[in-house]
């Protein structure tokens, strides 16, 4: 690549694969190029910024940006205000789309807000901890020390998931469902506890809505059909119900397993069922908690860069709203939503008459190797009539660019605040120099923003901050000061006085109907099986997730050496290898009804028949989004990466290096 600082280190030997890993360096100067034939060239950031805001200035209308749920809030809120107000569009979104946009469906329509109930000092105070479709020991270490504090405290531990995981490990009992079986499962340990008489009646009558149609619903849902269904004995269903109801305080804590299905909000709905059914939500130690997968998801979606919601998590479709924004931003907002990422890909789709979306602003993003069906992703994005990538490193997204933007990192080379889980808004400092010529995201999008006729002049990230405090209440009482004295605040913080409770809706159980506000719904979902059906040809069901040692598509963690690190395999358990014929380390050809990779095999005792692993931090090695489905959850949009149908060939031996 011509005068990058781009990868290097890969092995090119003719029609053999990849297997060294890519060693990712930071981009230290804006590359630009005619057409996507051509090698990229260094360009000064005048050339670089010109040629972006040309391009974008040519595709209003059919614009869409990615935003980074890595980066600052300072810098989400100012990316969502460059989509709406210099673009005019709600088309502003991130790879919350991909990971947790079903949490934040799920609870906003059971409770109105999107955001985890509880904190995690109440996982170190609460009775019982279940970690559904979560292996927090290994993508949330940091809360997983909560949790075995917890444990220490007494807290039982339940663990539900397909594969016996780190996480499982540590639980008193394992749950290990068939993927996709979740509704079932919460419909049964629904109907036990009903059955049981350990229903919270007085809690349902005074905060719930819908009881008894949930009750029909769950009623066929008996310990032995659920069994049948999800391959977990009765027996330990039933332990489970009983625990849950009968703890006087539970932690509900679900994340991918959960959410990365075709009917993720279903399955959501489902779990938070459970919790209304024992009242297990808005008290000190009983919550629910979607554990968040980057730094900061949680805080860029409460600063509106999603497709429908303004900065404070505030309706796009609420007239009152719309014209408050409109009189602070000076500008008019349309009357509708944006679309969302997956909805932007189906857009860049070219058609006849031209695609929807033209153009792109990808900032701190990857969805050329993180999208399911990554084949069909690479094609649309390579279809654009015109790509800005901003990042801090030449990712798979930014070599299909056309102007290629170096930003510094949000977490160590620029002042802000980010959200985690809990709703903690926390200070970031600046602690390092960013490399080269890069430069701070914000200040590159407002240069871009001058270019295309909005001169927004903030002079530091607090001026960002505190315009985001003048329009969104829940953020209004939290200023640097206060955050630096406090060590960080959860939302609601709406004045300078007070801090609010460490957990949400404790309106629920006030006594007055008058404070109480609106009764939580029971979700009333249907099970309904994963949409990559298993058959003969393809009889094995692939699950993919992460690992301790890597992080998300590898860009970030990829280029430091690790003696974790193993590499990409497709895991088996030991009767599966036999079954197949195959050995530790022996490459095999793994086939879905989209793509096909090559990846060697790895035993793993954890898994059971039928079910194999798979993860997604390798590009170069084994891109295994190209295997899984792109079948979207209808309300949230998230696609189903934990569920492909596969089959696995032995390679013919000429074939074996
Ligand atoms: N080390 C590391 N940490 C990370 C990341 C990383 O890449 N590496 N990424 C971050 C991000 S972006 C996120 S979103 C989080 C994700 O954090 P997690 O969601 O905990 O991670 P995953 O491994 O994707 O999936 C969790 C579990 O879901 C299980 N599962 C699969 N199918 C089903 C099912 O049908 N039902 C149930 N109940 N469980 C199922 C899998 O076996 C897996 O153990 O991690 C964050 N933290
Ligand atoms: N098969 C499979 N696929 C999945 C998943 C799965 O479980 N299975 N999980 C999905 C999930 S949960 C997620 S969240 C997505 C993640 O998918 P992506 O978000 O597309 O992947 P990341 O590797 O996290 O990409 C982050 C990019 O941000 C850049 N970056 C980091 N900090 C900054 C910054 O401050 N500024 C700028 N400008 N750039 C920055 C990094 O260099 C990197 O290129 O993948 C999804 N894809
Ligand atoms: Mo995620």
């Amino acid at each position: 690549m011509n005068g990058t600082n781009g990868p290097t280190g890969r092995s090119t030997r003719a029609g053999k694969r990849e297997r060294s890993p890519r060693n990712y360096l930071r981009l230290t100067h804006p590359l630009v190029r005619d057409s996507r034939d051509e090698p990229f060239r260094r360009a000064t950031w005048e050339e670089a910024l010109t040629r972006v805001a040309e391009g974008l200035a040519a595709h209003r209308g059919a614009f869409g940006m990615f935003a980074c749920a890595r980066a600052t809030n300072e810098m989400n809120y100012v990316a969502q205000k460059f989509a709406r107000v210099v673009m005019g569009t709600h088309n502003v979104d991130s790879c919350n789309r991909t990971c947790h946009a079903p949490s934040v469906a799920g609870l906003s329509a059971a409770f109105g807000s999107g955001g985890g109930t509880s904190s995690y000092e109440e996982i170190e105070h609460t009775d019982l901890i279940v970690m559904w479709g979560s292996n927090a020991r290994f993508a949330h270490p940091i809360f997983f020390q909560h949790v075995l504090k917890g444990v220490r405290n007494g807290a039982r531990l339940y663990s539900v998931d397909p594969r016996r995981t780190s996480t499982a490990e540590w639980a008193e009992s394992w749950l290990g469902l068939n993927v996709g079986t979740d509704i079932p499962m919460a419909h049964a340990i629904g109907r036990e506890i009903i059955h049981a008489g350990l229903a919270n009646t007085a809690f349902i009558e005074r905060a719930t809505s819908g009881f008894e149609e949930y009750r029909k619903l769950v009623e066929p849902w008996t310990l032995s059909l659920a069994e049948k269904v999800t391959g977990v004995p009765a027996e330990a269903i039933k332990d489970l119900a009983h625990a849950y109801a009968r703890a006087e305080r539970a932690q509900l804590c679900w994340t991918l397993g959960i959410t990365e299905h075709h009917n993720g909000t279903d399955n959501v709905r489902a779990l938070i069922n459970l919790s209304l059914l024992t009242g297990h939500v808005g008290r000190y130690g009983s919550g629910l908690q979607p554990l968040r997968g980057q730094n900061n998801v949680q805080g860029g979606g409460d600063m509106g860069a999603i497709p429908n919601r303004l900065p404070g998590f505030q309706d796009v479709l609420d007239p009152e709203t719309r014209h408050r924004f409109e009189t602070a931003w000076g500008t008019t907002l349309q009357p509708h939503y944006g679309l969302n990422l997956t909805e932007m890909f189906e857009a860049m789709e070219p058609r006849p008459g031209g695609a929807a979306l033209k153009a792109v602003y990808c900032i701190g993003e990857n969805p050329a190797q993180s999208e399911a069906d990554s084949d069909q992703a690479v094609r649309r994005l390579s279809a654009l009539d015109f790509l800005v990538v901003q990042d801090i490193f030449l990712t798979k997204t930014a070599e299909l660019a056309h102007v290629v933007l170096p930003a510094t990192a949000g977490w160590a080379e620029t002042e802000g605040t980010t959200t985690n889980s809990e709703r903690r808004v926390q200070r970031v400092r600046k602690a390092v120099n960013p490399p080269g010529e890069a430069r701070e995201d914000i200040d590159i999008i407002c240069d871009i923003a001058a270019r295309l006729g909005h001169d927004w002049k903030y002079a530091d990230s607090e001026a960002v901050w505190n315009e985001l405090r003048s329009v969104s209440p829940q953020h209004y009482g939290m200023t640097y000061e206060r955050l630096e004295e406090h060590q960080g605040i959860q939302w609601p913080c709406p004045d300078l006085e007070a801090l609010e409770p460490s957990f949400l809706h404790g309106r629920l159980w006030d006594p007055d109907p008058g404070r109480r506000g609106p009764l939580a719904p029971f979700g009333l979902v249907q099970h309904d099986p994963p949409v990559d059906l298993t058959d003969e040809e393809f009889p094995i069901r692939l699950t993919t997730g992460r690992r301790l040692d890597s992080y998300n598509t590898g860009v970030q963690s990829g280029s430091f050496a690790s003696p974790l690190r193993r590499g990409e395999y497709v895991e088996l358990c030991p009767e599966d290898a036999e079954r197949y014929g195959v050995v530790l380390g022996e490459e095999v050809q793994v086939t879905s009804r989209r793509g096909s990779v090559r990846a060697p095999v790895w035993i793993d005792p954890g898994l059971r028949p039928g079910l194999a692993f798979m993860t997604m931090h390798f590009p170069d090695e084994v891109d295994t989004n190209r295997l899984t489905i792109e079948a979207n959850d209808p309300i949230a949009g998230t696609a189903e990466f934990k569920a492909a149908a596969i089959r696995i060939d032995k390679l013919p031996i000429a074939a074996i290096r």
